[in-house]
């Protein structure tokens, strides 16, 4: 056939993308191999197009191991929600929930650096996300090798998402600004909706770029955030006790 640039780029594109989609699936599948025991009885389910292969695995796995119909699974938000229910397994909301009652959570991460520190929210759910994990023995971070870095701000740079009340939305912008943020935007609705996004907790979303964080900055940054008035919750998270990396190419990597 006669040389067309476009379908060399097409197939490139494509190869890229079932790529990445595999290398979700590997550490999405891997996460579930190693950590959803019988014995569990609550199970967080977190956002994003990753932890949809934990699902996918689950759902695979409940003849083997039938104890998976006696377990609940707690969603992160409205599409975590929605994954539970289209794989027919046991809805249980967070609100029945204290710290420490989840057995586990499996969740996905926008970037992850050296000590495990997670940037997440890229979705709007960070505040949910953060409460499950809070409530959960272990949190299990599932990514793509695109989300690795050594210093959150690395390859994310859309910023920490922080969720405001609408009303403090301009003074917490200023306030960010004052603490070293170089960029801060107000999350807009996207194309469907007019006007700024709203969260599951009818909220808005301040993306806050601070430049490369130092691992060892991260809990300190996510205190002095969480001081100013008028912010519910960032999406600093430090504290994933694995992170499963689907390479693009190559096995699995576990940190
Ligand atoms: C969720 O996973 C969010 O915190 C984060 O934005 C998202 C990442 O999604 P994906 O796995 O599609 O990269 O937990």
């Amino acid at each position: 056939a006669a040389y067309n640039p476009l379908a060399t780029v097409r197939k490139k594109f494509v190869i890229s993308i079932a790529t990445m989609n595999a290398a979700k699936q590997a550490a999405g599948y891997k996460a579930i191999d190693n950590h959803l025991l019988p014995s569990f009885k609550y199970v967080g389910i977190g956002s994003g197009s990753t932890v949809v292969y934990c699902v996918e695995r689950i759902a695979q796995l409940r003849e083997k191991v039938p104890e998976i119909n006696s377990m609940y699974f707690v969603p992160t938000g409205y599409q975590s929600r929605q994954l539970i229910v289209d794989a027919g397994l046991p809805l249980m909301e967070i609100d029945q929930f204290s710290a420490g009652e989840l057995d586990i959570v499996f969740d996905g991460a926008d970037e992850v650096d050296s000590q495990l520190n997670c940037i997440k929210g890229g979705g709007g759910c960070q505040f949910q996300e953060k409460l499950v994990g809070k409530c959960s023995k272990k949190f299990i971070a599932v990514v793509d090798d695109s989300k690795i870095s050594q210093r959150l701000g690395e390859h994310w740079l859309q910023g920490i998402p922080i969720e405001v009340v609408p009303s403090a939305h301009k003074k917490v912008a200023v306030d960010l600004k004052r603490l070293g943020a170089s960029k801060v935007t107000l999350r807009s609705g996207g194309k469907s909706k007019a006007g700024p996004m709203v969260t599951d907790n009818a909220n808005f979303v301040l993306d806050a770029y601070f430049g490369e964080i130092a691992p060892e900055r991260v809990a300190e940054l996510d205190r002095s955030i969480k001081l100013l008035v008028g912010v519910v919750e960032t999406g600093l998270f430090d504290y994933a006790d694995e992170v499963y990396i689907g390479r693009t190419s190559g096995p699995t990597e576990i940190l």
